[in-house]
Order: C-alpha cells, then structure tokens, then sequence
C-alpha cells in the first residue's frame, strides 16, 4: 500500500505517466555533442561510489596529477608509467576521452630536475626526450595535451622557469619561443593529438589573457601547431566576472582555436565545522551554471572539466589551510550537491 501511495505520488508529481529519470550530465553532453570532464587521483578508482559516479557522468577525464614530470620521472633515467596507464584504462573500459596534462611545467618538478644544475643543452634535449616519449607513449590514447601550463604571470610576461630563462632551454629573452619548440616537439611526437597552452587566471580579459591571445594569433599566423586554450576557471570569488569570462571565450573562439575549461571548481567558505552555507551553495550552482552557459553559447568552446567531482578530494582545502572548500559537484559521500544541477541545466539547454 505504501509502495503504491509513493509511485502514485511521484507520478503525480512528474504529471506524467512517461516519466523518465533526470539525465546524467555525460547523457546531457553526448547528446549535444559536449566533453563533460574532471580530474581524476589514481587511487581513488579503487573506491567503488568514486569509479561508479565518474564513469556514470563524465564522458572525459584527465590525471589531475598521474602525467607530470614529479609523477611520471621519479629519476633522470626512468618514465614512470603506473599512474598514467590506470587513468587510461579507466577511461577506454568506459569509454571515455582523455586529456593529458602537461608536459612543460615550470613548477612542482622533481628536485632531481630542480636542483640537478643543467645546462641549456642539457635540459633542451632532456625536454625533447620527455615529450617525444610521453607523447608517443601516449599517442591514440591522449586526445589533447595541456603542452605548456602555467608560462605567464599576470602581468602577461613569460614567467621565469627552468625551461624559459633559468637557464632554459635556448630561447631565455625569447618570450614565446620556447613554448612555440614544445608545441613542435609534441606535435611532431603526436600529429592527431589537439594541442593546448592551459593557464589560470585568464579567464577574463586581462593582461594574462591579452598576452595569451597575442601568442596564439601569433603561433596561428605562422604555423606553429597550436590547436586550443585551456582556461582553467578555479574560481574562488563569489561574483565572478561573468560577462569578461564570456568576452574572453568569445575573442578566443573567434581566433579558430578550440576552449577548453580545464580546472573548474568554485571554492566557498566553510564554517569551523568545515561546511559551507546553503546560500553559498546556491550561488556556487549560479556560477557553474553560468560559467556552463557561457562556453555552450560559442562553438570553439568544446569541453568543460572540474578539478575532481567529489568535495572529498580536492586540492582547495589545503590550498586555503580549510578556510574554503566544497568547491565541486558532488558532496563527500557523492550526493550530488546544487552545483551539479547548475552544470546539468546548463548542459540542458537547447
Ligand atoms: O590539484 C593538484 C595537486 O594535487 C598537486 O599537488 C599540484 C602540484 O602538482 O597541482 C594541482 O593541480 C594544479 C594543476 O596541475 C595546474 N593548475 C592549478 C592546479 C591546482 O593547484
């Protein structure tokens, strides 16, 4: 009886007998053709509601650590492949893309790198040598590469980095050049991959995102094979500047290059018992929803990623000692929290 009396309710409450469950988000962004992606930790793929929720709504993913140089080259002499090969796995058993991220980094490098004292040709050919490999490794598995991340400040200058200037590679006071040698490296270890220069902090238009737009036209106007931007969109600020997101999206997809949204994650305050408020959490669903909606109405805009799905990991409480959190869609135990539906109603939208 009380079986009956609940179905009855939901029909009613449905207002149709052809009711049909809510869609997943990777059903929503099949069927217009969307990447809907998130950062994956290795380990975590052993938990059993970890591997069921993002294989059930995510139809890309990408290691949010298992391919850097601290992962993949414990020493000078070894790849290090374990990591990289279970995201793989994961994803061809279910079917879904994988980005790779990243081959050029000047940051969070093993010390044997950092502090091993090498010269500039000595680290060019270390750096060709690590491209050519992971990238071949890789090659029909990795559809797009996060190449270089992370190159310019925010004043739009290349930032400093063992590869750039310190000592680089052969190109210190040459701006862009050394990024324009990886993007060669790659594209020559890995013709089919999509190449990208990924950044965070020029979502909006900037001074960041102005120099990133001044290399890409540049890189376009002579060949370098430079396929996409990825704008990582950690957004920490509850009033996000959602009109210069859309402006920048915009300008970069009218360049001919595709936009990728790499790294999202809307981190709110979380009182001492390290929860959010519910008013944050409506606004976070706003600001999902939004940003969504923004990339959905430009056609270079073809993919959009969270740094991980579940509050249970993420980078952004240790990040801000536990003073913020809960940044993603799926609450620790992965019930699927109001910025889930934001995301999902976006994706809705005709
Ligand atoms: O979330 C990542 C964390 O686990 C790593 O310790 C850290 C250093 O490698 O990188 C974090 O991810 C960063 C990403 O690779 C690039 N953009 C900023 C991300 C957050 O710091």
């Amino acid at each position: 009886m009380r079986v009956c009396l609940w179905f009855a309710l939901l029909l009613w409450g449905t207002g149709s007998p052809n009711f049909e469950p809510a869609r997943s988000l990777r059903e929503q962004a099949d069927a217009r053709g969307m990447l809907v992606g998130t950062a994956v930790r290795p380990y975590a793929l052993s938990e059993m509601a970890y591997s069921a929720t993002l294989g059930r709504e995510f139809n890309m993913l990408e290691g949010e650590d298992a391919m850097k140089w601290w992962v993949l080259r414990p020493d000078r002499a070894t790849f290090n492949f374990t990591d990289g090969d279970r995201v793989v796995g994961f994803a061809e058993v279910h079917r879904m893309k994988v980005r790779g991220h990243n081959l050029v980094w000047g940051w969070t490098n093993p010390a044997w790198l950092t502090n091993g004292n090498f010269k500039t040709q000595e680290l060019s050919q270390m750096l060709e040598e690590h491209i050519t490999t992971v990238a071949k490794h890789y090659r029909g598995k990795v559809f797009a590469w996060d190449v270089v991340n992370e190159g310019f400040d925010e004043h739009g200058k290349v930032k400093p980095s063992i590869w750039y200037d310190q000592p680089g590679i052969g190109f210190a006071g040459k701006g862009t050049a050394y990024i324009e040698q990886t993007f060669r490296w790659a594209h020559a270890a890995d013709p089919d991959a999509l190449l990208f220069y990924n950044d965070g902090g020029a979502e909006t238009v900037n001074e960041k995102s102005n120099a990133i737009y001044a290399m890409v036209k540049d890189f376009k106007r002579r060949g370098v094979p430079i396929d996409g931007v990825g704008l990582q969109m950690h957004i920490f600020d509850l009033a996000p500047d959602l009109a210069g997101i859309d402006a920048n999206i915009a300008r970069f997809s009218a360049l001919g290059v595709q936009i990728h949204l790499t790294e999202m994650d809307v981190a709110v305050p979380l009182d001492a018992y390290g929860s959010p408020s519910p008013e944050d959490l409506a606004k976070q669903a706003e600001i999902y929803r939004r940003v969504a909606s923004a990339c959905l109405a430009h056609s270079g805009c073809t993919a959009i990623q969270t740094w991980g799905f579940t509050d249970k990991y993420s980078w952004i409480g240790s990040a801000t000692k536990k003073a913020k959190g809960a940044g993603l869609l799926f609450d620790r135990d992965y019930h699927p929290k109001p910025a889930y539906e934001g995301l999902r109603q976006a994706l809705q939208k005709q």
